[in-house]
């Protein structure tokens, strides 16, 4: 069953957990591409919002999102869905019908959050480039508001911003490759030309970046299509924007049901976690995701053991 709340910002849902599963986390909706942070002791995860494309509804056998929502958790096990946070129709600068709303993440910074998200720009005819947009919001589950624009000087997918200890943010996205860029104070604009990033892999598609730093040692994790679907993998350097060195894979393309995987790592209460995405919820349609999370271990040279996933 489910627990509807109405509040002053939006319909919460309180989902709660079967007494055994874990796998997958969310379980009201298809949910994919989760980036997960820490805020004031809790879980957030945002995660991109699959629904069923139809006939003038999106691209029927491709991707559809119309919106997001924000789920949370002090347990890892019950989740409260917040409700929708941004939707198509809210930002001026994207098309209101492309059904695009891909891979998100947010960040917390003096005293606002920030919510990074891509979509199909309106008004370029046929080529339809995504662009890169910002909502802000004063708590981690809104109500966050769409800037007029999209950041200038970006066009690809999968946000993902990175918070280094010296208070400098960096954006990285993709499109094709892995690009990366200091952010300006302002969270809304670069404050460097977009690079790409060192030694990845060359061939094959690289996306979903997600940086994260451990013992001094910075951590580029990405799926990237080596064979036929993706697998994650890893490339590390002593600096945010490179060069990184490729250092190995954390998710196998055979642990996943999907062609696509896309993820997050957190460490919560002393153990490291990694968001991922599979299909539980709609075995024979993998554009209709559902998020994990399974726990992830270091060696003692900084290494990233494989994590396995599990459903119990
Ligand atoms: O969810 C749509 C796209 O699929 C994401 O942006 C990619 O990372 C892949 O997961």
């Amino acid at each position: 069953y489910l627990l509807h709340l109405f509040t002053g910002i939006g319909l919460i849902c309180i989902i709660p957990a079967s007494s055994s599963a874990q796998n997958p986390l969310i379980t009201n909706q298809f949910t994919a591409d989760p980036s997960a942070r820490v805020f004031d002791g809790r879980v957030y995860v945002y995660p991109s919002h699959d629904i069923r494309a139809q006939p003038g509804k999106g691209r029927v056998g491709w991707f559809c999102m119309e919106d997001y929502h924000v789920f949370s958790s002090a347990d890892l096990t019950n989740w409260t869905d917040h409700g929708m946070i941004v939707s198509q129709t809210q930002v001026p600068w994207a098309d209101p019908a492309a059904y695009s709303m891909w891979a998100p993440d947010c960040v917390f910074r003096n005293g606002k959050y920030y919510f990074y998200f891509p979509a199909t720009v309106k008004g370029e005819g046929e080529r339809k480039p995504f662009g890169i947009g910002v909502a802000v919001a004063d708590k981690p589950y809104g109500p966050f508001k769409p800037q007029a624009e999209g950041i200038q000087g970006v066009r690809g997918i999968d946000p993902n911003v990175f918070m280094d200890k010296d208070g400098q943010a960096y954006l990285y996205w993709s499109q094709g490759n892995i690009y990366g860029a200091k952010l300006k104070e302002n969270m809304l604009e670069l404050a460097t030309e977009p690079k790409t990033l060192g030694e990845l892999p060359d061939k094959g598609l690289k996306e979903g970046p997600y940086m994260f730093e451990r013992a001094g040692i910075y951590y580029l994790t990405y799926p990237h299509v080596a064979n036929k679907t993706e697998r994650l993998e890893y490339a590390t350097s002593n600096s945010p924007l490179g060069p990184f060195t490729f250092k190995g894979v954390i998710m196998d393309e055979s642990a996943s049901g999907c062609w696509t995987n896309h993820h997050s790592i957190i460490n919560f209460k002393n153990q490291w976690y990694l968001f991922y995405h599979d299909k539980d919820l709609s075995p024979s349609f993998d554009k209709n995701r559902s998020i994990r999370a399974d726990s992830l271990f270091f060696e003692k040279d900084g290494t990233i053991r494989k994590v396995m996933p599990t459903l119990r």
